[in-house]
C-alpha cells in the first residue's frame, strides 16, 4: 500500500480448473495473491485501499458445514481475519455489493486488465455502477495501473523467510536427483525414474512438482520441453532430467544429465565437461553489481570455444557469436528468475532498456546446455547427445550461494553416486 501511494487494488486469486467432467486439477492459488496474503483457498479476492487510512480487505468463502463435510476445512471471513492479518474480511458472496464502495473516491485502480475476461467484465461492471452515480458526486478512478508492476519489484528480491523455504525446496529436489541417478538403469522406463522424483518430493512434504518433469533419455534430451517420459532407457545413452519440487508455493528447478549405464563415454564426457565449464563461468558472474546478462555471456563464450574445438562450429569465437551459428547447439538462455513461479515475476531490463543489475536477495537459475541432432556436418560420436546442467543461485552480498549443490554434478561425483543402486 505504501508503494501504491494512493488508489485501490483488486487482486483475485486463481480460479479452480476442471480436468474432466467433475474432476478438478489440484488447486494452485495465484502467485501475486498468495505473495500478498498467504491465503491458499480458491474463490478469494484481496482489495487494498491505499491513502491516508490504508486498509486490506479479504473476500473469501464463507464457513459452510455442508461443504466442509464434503470438501474440507474453510477459514471463513472470521477465521481469515484472525489468521492472515487483514484489516477486514467478508464472504466472497458479498463482493459485488461491497467492492464499488471500496473503489469509489479513489484516484486510481490497480488491476491486471486482460488476464481473465470474467474478472474484466466484473470490474468493468463496478466502474459503470459508480459512473452512473457521478451526478450524485461519486468519483470514479481516472487511472488504471497494472498492480503486477509494483509487486514484481517486491517479488524479485527474496526475504530471508522466502530464502529459507527455497533452500528447503532445493534440498528436496537435489535429493530427488541423486535418487533418480541411483534408480536409472538400461531397460527402465523414463516414467519409472519420474516416479522416483515424485516419491522423493512427496515424502518430504512437497505436494507438487513446480513444473512438468522432463525425463528424457538419449535423443529425447534434444527436445527442450519433452514431457512424454514414456520411452525405455538404453545402455550408452545419456538421461537428462529437469525437475524440481514446489514447497509452500516456492519452486526449485534443477537439471542433471548422466549416463544411463553409470559411466560417461569419451564423447559424452567431452561435451558434459564443456557445459559444466560454461556453467562455472556463468556462476562466477552472479554477484551484486553485475548485470543480468553477464552469466549468459560468460557461458556462451565457453560454449562457443568448445563448439569450435570439437568441430561443431567453424570460424573464430567472434564470428560464431556474431553469426549465431552456435544456436544450432545452444538455443536457449542461461537462466531465469526463480520464486513462487518457476519462471518468476520480475523484469530483466530496466525501463531505460539496460540489463538489470543483480542485487542481494535475487534468485535465478543458471542452466547452460548443448543439444546435438544428427547431421552430415556433425561428428557422429556427438549425435543425439543432449546435456543441460541447471542450478539455483541466490545472490549474496559478495557473490552467490548455489542452493542446489547437493545434487551430484561432476563426472566423478555422478559416476560415484551411480555405483550405489536402490
Ligand atoms: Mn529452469
Amino acid at each position: 500500500m505504501q508503494r501504491m501511494g494512493s488508489g485501490v487494488a483488486v487482486i483475485p486469486t486463481a480460479p479452480e480448473a476442471t480436468r474432466n467432467r467433475d474432476s478438478h486439477y489440484p488447486y494452485r492459488f495465484d502467485s501475486y495473491f498468495y505473495y500478498l496474503t498467504g491465503f491458499q483457498e480458491p474463490e478469494a479476492v484481496l482489495i487494498l485501499c491505499a491513502g491516508p487510512e490504508p486498509k486490506s480487505v479479504l473476500f473469501c468463502r464463507d464457513k459452510d458445514m455442508e461443504r466442509e463435510i464434503w470438501d474440507g476445512f474453510r477459514y471463513g471471513p472470521q477465521g481469515a481475519l484472525e489468521k492472515f492479518g487483514v484489516d477486514e474480511a467478508y464472504p466472497v458472496s458479498r463482493l459485488d455489493e461491497l467492492a464499488p464502495g471500496l473503489i469509489a473516491g479513489q484516484p486510481q485502480l490497480f488491476y491486471t486488465l486482460g488476464s481473465d475476461p470474467a474478472w474484466d467484465h466484473r470490474v468493468t461492471g463496478w466502474l459503470n455502477q459508480l459512473r452512473a452515480q457521478a451526478r450524485s458526486g461519486v468519483a470514479v478512478p481516472r487511472a488504471l495501473t497494472d498492480i503486477r508492476a509494483l509487486v514484481d519489484d517486491m517479488r524479485l528480491v527474496k526475504s530471508p523467510y522466502e530464502l529459507g523455504i527455497m533452500r528447503a525446496a532445493a534440498n528436496i529436489s537435489a535429493e530427488a536427483h541423486g535418487n533418480a541417478m541411483r534408480a536409472a538403469k538400461p531397460g527402465a522406463m523414463e516414467y519409472e525414474i519420474e516416479a522416483e522424483l515424485l516419491h522423493t518430493f512427496y515424502r518430504h512434504g512437497s505436494r507438487s512438482p513446480a513444473y512438468a518433469s522432463i525425463v528424457a533419455g538419449g535423443a529425447n534430451a534434444c527436445v527442450l520441453h519433452y514431457v512424454a517420459n514414456d520411452a525405455p532407457l538404453r545402455d550408452g545413452d545419456l538421461l537428462l532430467i529437469d525437475a524440481g519440487c514446489e514447497l509452500e508455493g516456492y519452486a526449485s528447478d534443477i537439471t542433471r544429465t548422466f549416463p544411463v549405464s553409470g559411466k560417461f563415454s569419451a564423447a559424452q564426457k567431452d561435451l558434459y565437461e564443456l557445459v559444466l565449464a560454461a556453467q562455472q563461468a556463468a556462476i562466477e558472474k552472479i554477484r551484486p553489481g553485475g548485470h543480468w546478462n553477464e552469466p549468459h555471456e560468460a557461458a556462451l563464450d565457453v560454449l562457443i570455444r568448445g563448439f569450435i574445438d570439437f568441430g561443431l562450429c567453424k570460424g573464430s569465437p567472434e564470428s560464431v557469436l556474431e553469426s549465431g551459428d552456435y544456436r544450432r547447439f545452444y538455443m536457449h538462455r542461461t537462466g531465469h528468475w526463480l520464486g513462487l513461479d518457476v519462471h518468476d515475476a520480475g523484469e530483466y531490463k530496466t525501463a531505460a532498456g539496460e540489463w538489470l543489475q543483480l542485487e542481494p536477495g535475487m534468485t535465478l537459475t543458471v542452466e547452460p546446455g548443448c543439444y546435438v541432432r544428427p547431421a552430415d556436418d556433425v561428428p557422429e560420436h556427438f549425435w543425439n547427445i543432449g546435456i543441460r546442467i541447471e542450478d539455483d543461485a541466490h545472490v549474496t552480498a559478495d557473490g552467490c550461494e548455489i542452493i542446489t549443490s547437493a545434487a551430484p554434478k561432476t563426472v566423478a561425483g555422478i559416476e560415484d553416486v551411480m555405483r550405489q543402486s536402490i
